[in-house]
């Protein structure tokens, strides 16, 4: 894929993937390196809500490691992302959050949702880049996206089913909206807009582990960010100040007019009770 596919895909389909931007010895030292942090740390990964059984007690995923992890700084600020996200951003954005999430066999995915829901970014929005550490598809939970919906607005969130995700909310699709599965290969890259929604299903394989390691950025553009994404940092490493987002933005909800579906402007985001 050319650059200029990279930039045109991301702007129809709000992501883009980069195949292969990471080699399999990278890939390697990084799964050896978090699966080494899982066993030291495991105690401060994201275990809100887990019951003692559920397979993710043993592998929480863990955010903002690159605040005190030199590898997971490395990661986000890696110069090939940053000259992605500056391809397809047209300038360079900055770097909020990391997250590793190792997705262990039988573990339940995500809801699908919106990334701008918890980093509320003004003006413009966040956009990810997800770097698959195993091959991912159907059968351990692979990223699922809903091709376009990056040109709706931040939507209102409803309780998410949580037999098949460990996050409690979720966006309503109206008929007609679909998820889809997006298959990947370790080393691959996933670029996404923080409105396209997004998720995964859970991994139903006995065997396979589904890690992705992410990173979070905000537009050049952004004024403000949530209050847990501070400090933001530009890919030289040095910080940026900006302002804090509040509590209480606005969300759209579907509503049927003549037989068609669109998103009105109705309510008001709640607090959010943790980084995303
Ligand atoms: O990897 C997943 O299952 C979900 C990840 C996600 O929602 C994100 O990167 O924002």
């Amino acid at each position: 894929m050319s650059d200029t596919s990279l930039e045109m895909q991301f702007a129809r389909d709000g992501y883009a993937l980069s195949p292969q931007m990471f080699s399999s010895d990278e890939v390697t030292t990084l799964n050896n390196h978090f699966m080494a942090l899982n066993d030291a740390r495991r105690d401060q990964g994201d275990t809100a809500g887990l019951a003692d059984l559920d397979p993710l007690r043993r592998y929480p995923r863990m955010l903002q490691m690159h605040r005190w992890d030199t590898r997971s700084l490395q990661f986000l600020l890696d110069a090939r992302i940053g000259a992605a996200m500056e391809q397809i951003l047209g300038r360079l954005p900055y770097a909020v959050q990391t997250m590793i999430y190792f997705k262990p066999p039988t573990a339940r995915g995500q809801a699908l949702h919106q990334d701008q829901y918890y980093l509320r970014v003004e003006p413009g929005t966040c956009v990810a880049a997800w770097l698959a550490l195993d091959d991912c598809d159907e059968e351990n939970g692979c990223l699922q996206v809903v091709p376009g919906s990056h040109q709706l607005p931040v939507l209102c969130t409803v309780p998410a089913d949580p037999a098949q995700s460990f996050t409690d909310v979720t966006v309503p699709l109206p008929e007609g909206m679909h998820a889809q599965p997006v298959r990947m290969h370790a080393g691959d890259v996933l670029f996404f807009n923080g409105q396209l929604i997004h998720g995964s299903y859970p991994n139903s394989s006995t065997q396979r582990f589904r890690r992705s390691l992410i990173g979070h950025y905000v537009v050049g553009e952004a004024e403000k960010v949530y209050k847990w994404y501070h400090p933001a940092l530009q890919f030289d490493g040095s910080t940026m100040t900006l302002g804090e987002s509040q509590d209480g933005s606005e969300c759209g909800v579907w509503v049927e007019r003549d037989g068609t579906k669109s998103v009105e402007m109705r309510g008001k985001t709640t607090a959010v009770g943790i980084a995303q």
